[in-house]
């Protein structure tokens, strides 16, 4: 084993960007080491998750309507608090809030940026040991610095967005997130306690075999959807099949798979929900735009997921995301 072999940690690689880029203030790489720190202190409960007593709901319900588990109170507390005490965040969105939080301290109102989070995704595979993650989101705010941020600075199309990214609290713990420059995954070195560079310069592979799709809906999506599904489930050896079916039923767990090895994810809108089930602002502009980055694709079905101009925190989209050639077959059956 190269015992010698240098190995880049999340502060270097941040501070060798702000070298790269002489004019950058170093806002944006203390605000994603900022994230580093909140996603260390989440990955040790999550760990810990089925040996003390953080399992099993907090009694609360929240915006979603849904049980709010303990693990998803404290990681919202974690992103929440980092950012507000760090100098790099003017205020914050998160699935677990009803409404935005503005930070109006002194140093706060002078930042340029705000971020939106999914503080804990998946919250319900928690207490059955699958994966689940972080997903979060930054953008410039639109409002005057130095002045407190207002909703208008969260409502912005994900194509507004200056970086973004998400944790898998898996097998290893891995942080990975894009600028416009590329996207990079660094995987949590416990002996050192810090994220190390493991996968440099991301890209979605052009085409894949795996689908992703939650089969038991398959009849309330729309006839073009059940179309594809059924094209996926008969792709043979001479038209880049067979394809796999891989549904974990965790978002970042499902898209991180699909984006390093190759695949489509969907989570189309059914009859019951016609708009889906997951969330624009930080569930599916942050992956759109690490897709995009690294060469795939990502829309509702009829338009670029990073075009929709969104108009409430917690809004709901159908998502189709991954990689370029199989959505862009995809695409042929929805225009249908
Ligand atoms: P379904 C988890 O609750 C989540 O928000 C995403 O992580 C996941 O992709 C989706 O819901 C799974 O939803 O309806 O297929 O169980």
């Amino acid at each position: 084993m190269n015992v010698n072999r240098k190995v880049q940690t999340l502060d270097e690689f941040t501070i060798q960007q702000l070298r790269d880029f002489p004019n950058a203030t170093g806002e944006l790489s203390h605000l994603l080491r900022n994230i580093g720190l909140a996603a260390k202190r989440v990955n040790v409960e999550v760990l810990k998750a089925g040996l003390v007593d953080i399992l099993g709901d907090a009694g609360t319900i929240n915006v979603q309507g849904e049980e709010v588990k303990k693990l998803d109170v404290y990681a919202n507390d974690q992103f929440t608090g980092v950012l507000r005490h760090g100098i790099a965040c003017a205020g914050i969105a998160s699935e677990e809030l009803d409404d935005f939080v503005a930070f109006d301290d002194a140093k706060s109102v002078k930042s340029k940026y705000v971020c939106m989070f999914d503080p804990l995704d998946g919250s319900s595979n928690i207490d059955v040991n699958v994966s689940i993650g972080t997903i979060f989101s930054v953008y410039r705010r639109v409002t005057e610095i130095g002045t407190v941020v207002t909703k208008e600075d969260f409502l912005q199309p994900g194509n507004q967005q200056v970086a973004a990214g998400y944790v898998v609290y898996g097998s290893s713990t891995m942080l990975v997130y894009a600028t416009r420059r590329g996207v990079n995954g660094f995987t949590l070195d416990p002996s050192i306690g810090e994220w190390t560079l493991s996968h440099p310069e991301i890209k979605c592979p052009e085409k894949g075999k795996i689908y992703s799709v939650n089969h038991g809906n398959f009849f309330q999506y729309n006839e073009n959807v059940r179309k594809y599904i059924n094209i996926c489930q008969n792709k043979t050896k001479g038209d880049g099949g067979p394809y796999t079916q891989r549904y974990i039923g965790s978002m970042v767990s499902d898209v991180h798979r699909n984006l390093i090895k190759g695949g489509i994810f969907m989570y189309p809108g059914t009859t019951d929900k016609p708009k889906g089930k997951l969330r624009l602002l930080y569930e599916c502009n942050p992956f759109a735009f690490i897709m995009e980055v690294a060469g795939g694709k990502a829309t509702n079905g009829r338009e670029r997921i990073l075009d929709v101009q969104p108009t409430e925190l917690h809004q709901r989209t159908p998502l189709f995301i991954g990689s370029k050639l199989m959505m862009e077959e995809l695409e042929t059956y929805l225009a249908g």
